[in-house]
């Protein structure tokens, strides 16, 4: 490995990154054709911004001028697991382990941006442009191809010491770097996500069906979407965000050091209570989720997510 090479990855290491791998910004036809077939047969829901983008998406340079190379960044977010509650009488909803405290958008581009200034530093002229989540970039297939971690069924990227709570980042060059190679596909027969999923979001092995997904009716969704009600029947618990598929994964099941980054943990937000969020102020809501993932849905959306779990408790004490 080059000097070059070797000094950036020291320098993420430095930064408090989790790993970093480097990979060419060409895109496989397959994988072209994957895209546009998700997209044809409307798997992105509303999420109209993907089918907009897909140009982008498939082609780098349009972003970043004669872009080279693509520099993945991970950071592993596991906040340790939901602890065993006794929610007989208690109406409660999940985080997503993903949501609990600090978004991590600021906290990994923040981290990546410090990178970038080191490898502007010593490459002189280089061009580069930083994303998380922001950038019509497809991160998994690039962590996927940098070796970061392969693609599990669940369509998330499975890192061989982290498991699936990783964040991806990226750093888009015009330089060419010496690339690292992908690893193994290790899910083998495995179908535990896809079996898990209660609304069998998972169509195919890595191809989620966004419109049954528990994730994108939780967060992602405008508040005036309609929730479907394949959602509202079989989604029990999740108030925000959803992890099924990565709690059965066999190699999450096996994590037991959480997170160094302290932003990424709050012990006290596992569960949130229904009623609470039924009554929640705007103002309270600004002050308790002013820099958390969780405001993306809206304190009207939040507030219709609480109310599905109630109705859906209520149903099921009524059959019991
Ligand atoms: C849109 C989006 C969503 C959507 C759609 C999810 C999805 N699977 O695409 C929704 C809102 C549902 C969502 C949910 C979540 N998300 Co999200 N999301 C994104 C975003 C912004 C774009 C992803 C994208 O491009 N999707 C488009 C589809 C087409 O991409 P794909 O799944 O890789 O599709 C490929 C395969 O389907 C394959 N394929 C298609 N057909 C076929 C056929 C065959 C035979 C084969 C082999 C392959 C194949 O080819 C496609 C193209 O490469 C990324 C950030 C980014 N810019 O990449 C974050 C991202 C993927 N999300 C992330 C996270 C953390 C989540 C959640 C875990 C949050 C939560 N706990 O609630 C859930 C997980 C749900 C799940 N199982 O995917 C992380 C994942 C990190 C990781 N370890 O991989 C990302 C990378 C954000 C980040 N920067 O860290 N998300």
């Amino acid at each position: 490995m080059n000097q070059i090479k070797s000094n950036i990855i020291a320098k993420a290491f430095q930064i408090g990154l989790s790993d970093i791998k480097f990979t060419s910004s060409n895109i496989e036809e397959s994988t072209k054709i994957n895209l546009q077939n998700w997209i044809n047969s409307n798997y992105n829901v509303n999420m109209q911004y993907i089918a907009n983008n897909v140009d982008k998406r498939l082609n780098p340079s349009i972003i970043l001028e004669n872009c080279k190379s693509v520099i993945v960044c991970a950071l592993n977010y596991f906040p340790g697991n939901h602890p065993t509650i006794d929610n007989g009488n208690k109406l409660v909803g999940k985080i997503s382990r993903y949501a609990q405290n600090i978004d991590y958008h600021f906290v990994l581009l923040d981290k990546i941006k410090l990178l970038e200034e080191y490898i502007k530093q010593i490459i002189p002229n280089i061009k580069t442009r930083s994303y998380v989540d922001t950038g019509h970039i497809l991160e998994k297939y690039f962590a996927q191809q940098s070796g970061i971690g392969w693609q599990g069924k669940h369509s998330l990227i499975i890192s061989q010491k982290y498991g699936s709570y990783i964040f991806l980042g990226v750093i888009l060059t015009d330089y060419e770097f010496e690339v690292d190679a992908p690893i193994l596909d290790k899910c083998g027969t495995c179908q535990r996500c896809i079996v898990a999923c209660p609304t069998n979001a998972l169509v195919k092995p890595k191809v989620l069906d966004a419109n049954k997904c528990i994730a994108y009716w939780t967060v992602e969704a405008k508040p005036e979407e309609n929730i479907p009600e394949i959602i509202k029947e079989n989604n029990s618990e999740w108030l925000f965000g959803c992890d099924i598929c990565q709690e059965v994964c066999p190699y999450n099941k096996v994590l037991k050091e959480k997170t160094h980054i302290i932003e990424f943990i709050n012990e006290n937000n596992f569960y949130s209570n229904l009623i609470d969020m039924i009554e929640m102020s705007p103002e309270n809501f600004n002050l308790k989720y002013k820099k958390s993932p969780i405001k993306r849905r809206k304190l009207s959306g939040l507030k219709l997510n609480a109310a599905n779990l109630i109705e859906h408790f209520n149903k099921a004490k009524e059959s019991d």
